[in-house]
């Protein structure tokens, strides 16, 4: 088993001496940042299905939330590269009704380490705000992020309230979060969905090279 894989089962066991321990081998052993978010993503993901599975309750929930957020810290350091150019702007928030960011901050954290900077509108945005900002910042790109398949019509309602504002020909809507799909995203009239930061950062420079 992989030093990573290890660490994605620690954290859904909650064991956060081992979380802690595994992030600083890892970066020590120059593994790359963007992997071992992703397993601390899958770390989440186990941790989630024992909510699920009522084997863990909200307390268990808030719990993994702190040490994730404790093993990103140092990860945000490594991501940091010297941005040479800035390709673009993308607007980017947690949608109405919604209060996760884990996510968010860390598409926010890898697409300013790639150059393209990043207007952070935070948790629960009102429609109106997304609007605003586009208006404001004149970015080429709007980036929702869900964690709850409850606000999927706000993902909707905020698409249309940027339709109706004259300015969605601006800009593309690209949407990540856990519940998140493809059919999502033609629900919601979005124009990509990205499964990870990864995915991120590659259909954002796509959009704003235009190929
Ligand atoms: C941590 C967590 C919390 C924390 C949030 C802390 C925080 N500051 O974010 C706390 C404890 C506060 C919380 C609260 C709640 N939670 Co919660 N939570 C989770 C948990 C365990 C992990 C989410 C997470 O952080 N994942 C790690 C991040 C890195 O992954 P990610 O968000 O998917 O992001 C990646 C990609 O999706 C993508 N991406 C994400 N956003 C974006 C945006 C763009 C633009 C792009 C391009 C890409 C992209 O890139 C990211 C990096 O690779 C999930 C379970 C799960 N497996 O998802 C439940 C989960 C999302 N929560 C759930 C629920 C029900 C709740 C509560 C309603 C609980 C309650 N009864 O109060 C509340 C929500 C209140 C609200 N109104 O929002 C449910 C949702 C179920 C559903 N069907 O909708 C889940 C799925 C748990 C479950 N299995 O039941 N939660």
């Amino acid at each position: 088993m992989s030093v990573t894989s290890t660490l994605a089962q620690a954290l859904g066991d909650l064991d956060e001496a081992a979380v802690k321990s595994l992030v600083e081998g890892a970066l020590s052993a120059k593994q790359d940042p963007l992997e071992i978010v992703q397993e601390l993503q899958d770390g989440m993901e186990i941790v989630g299905k024992k909510f699920e599975a009522d084997e863990y309750f909200l307390s268990e929930l808030i719990f993994a939330a702190e040490i994730f957020k404790q093993a990103n810290a140092p990860l945000g350091e490594s991501l940091q590269k010297a941005v040479k150019e800035t390709l673009g702007t993308i607007v980017l928030g947690t949608v109405k009704n919604d209060i996760h960011d884990f996510g968010k901050d860390i598409v926010g954290m890898v697409l300013t380490s790639n150059g393209i900077k990043v207007v952070d509108l935070g948790v629960n945005v009102e429609h109106q705000a997304f609007v605003d900002a586009i208006r404001e910042h004149k970015p080429q790109l709007v980036g929702f992020s869900c964690l709850l398949t409850t606000v999927f019509e706000d993902m909707k309602d905020a698409v249309a309230a940027i339709e109706a504002a004259g300015v969605r020909d601006q800009v593309k809507v690209m949407i990540g979060g856990g519940p998140v799909d493809q059919s999502v995203a033609d629900y919601v009239g979005a124009d990509a969905y990205c499964l990870n930061a990864q995915v991120a950062v590659e259909t954002a420079k796509k959009y704003l090279r235009g190929n």
